[in-house]
């Protein structure tokens, strides 16, 4: 089956709101044109709207950073899925590394956000990946099973069929070392694998599994050509245009 590519910016907490206005205004004629690929900003909460708005009609999609799991409450600090639909949201990471590892980000709780994140209509990004000490003391399977069979579970086939799974090992993000193309593609394999033990071949086709961490335009063509890999989720290339728009021009 042919899944169309879906390369993902994370700006993490970079721009402000001028700042992605005049990034959306840029990246709509870099990309324009492109349709083979999915292209998707993650702006910080307080950019969501206007970028939505700006980017309303290209067909470049905006996703949230992060969720919380109830449409509205006494949740200081938090924000629902019903307020990043209404911002413009189409996607939602869900448990990024740097969540987990600064932000007290638990398997349970990002179980929670994508089940919410799914009822909402909206498609999470829902992030894995193993940290050096794990790779190193070659328990990188079990991390990987671990994360993704206590983030999946009870969804129904159909919502894991339509979701975006990142792996992103955690001793690649922002540190300049990228997962060769086969340890990617090694990995990614078995995610695939793990979903068709969980939910059956059919979901495990259509399933999109990026590959994250120190993507850049000069890289971005091996790990899309591996046939396991359905785009990226990108950090500090995704910060400027060129680099930005040359990941989605390797992914088309
Ligand atoms: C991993 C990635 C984006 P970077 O966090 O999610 O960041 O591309 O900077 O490694």
């Amino acid at each position: 089956m042919k899944r169309k590519p879906i390369i993902a910016g994370n700006w993490k907490m970079y721009k402000t709101v001028s700042e992605a206005l005049a990034f959306a205004q840029e990246l709509k004629r870099a990309v324009d044109g492109i349709k083979e690929v999915e292209v998707v900003v993650c702006p910080p909460f307080t950019a969501l709207y206007q970028v939505s708005e700006a980017l309303r009609g290209t067909g470049i999609g905006v996703g949230a950073q992060d969720v919380y799991w109830v449409d509205e409450g006494a949740f200081t600090g938090e924000v629902s899925p019903k307020m990043l639909k209404d911002a413009g949201c189409s996607y939602v990471i869900i448990g990024h590394s740097e969540r987990r590892q600064f932000f007290g980000e638990i398997d349970d709780n990002v179980n929670r956000k994508v089940k919410a994140v799914l009822e909402s209509g909206l498609t999470p990004i829902m992030c894995v990946g193993e940290r050096i000490e794990e790779r190193e003391s070659g328990i990188t399977e079990k991390v990987i099973r671990t994360q993704t069979e206590a983030g999946l579970a009870g969804l129904a086939a159909d919502q894991v069929a339509g979701m975006v799974i990142a792996y992103e090992p955690v001793w690649a993000i922002g540190t300049g070392k990228t997962a060769s193309d086969a340890d990617a593609q090694q990995v990614i394999g078995f995610i695939r694998g793990l979903v068709s033990d969980l939910f059956g071949a059919d979901v495990a086709a259509k399933v999109r599994i990026q590959y994250g961490g120190s993507v850049k335009p000069q890289n971005a063509a091996g790990l899309m050509a591996q046939q396991d890999i359905d785009g990226a989720l990108v950090g500090g290339a995704s910060l400027d245009v060129p680099n930005f728009s040359g990941i989605v021009k390797a992914a088309a």
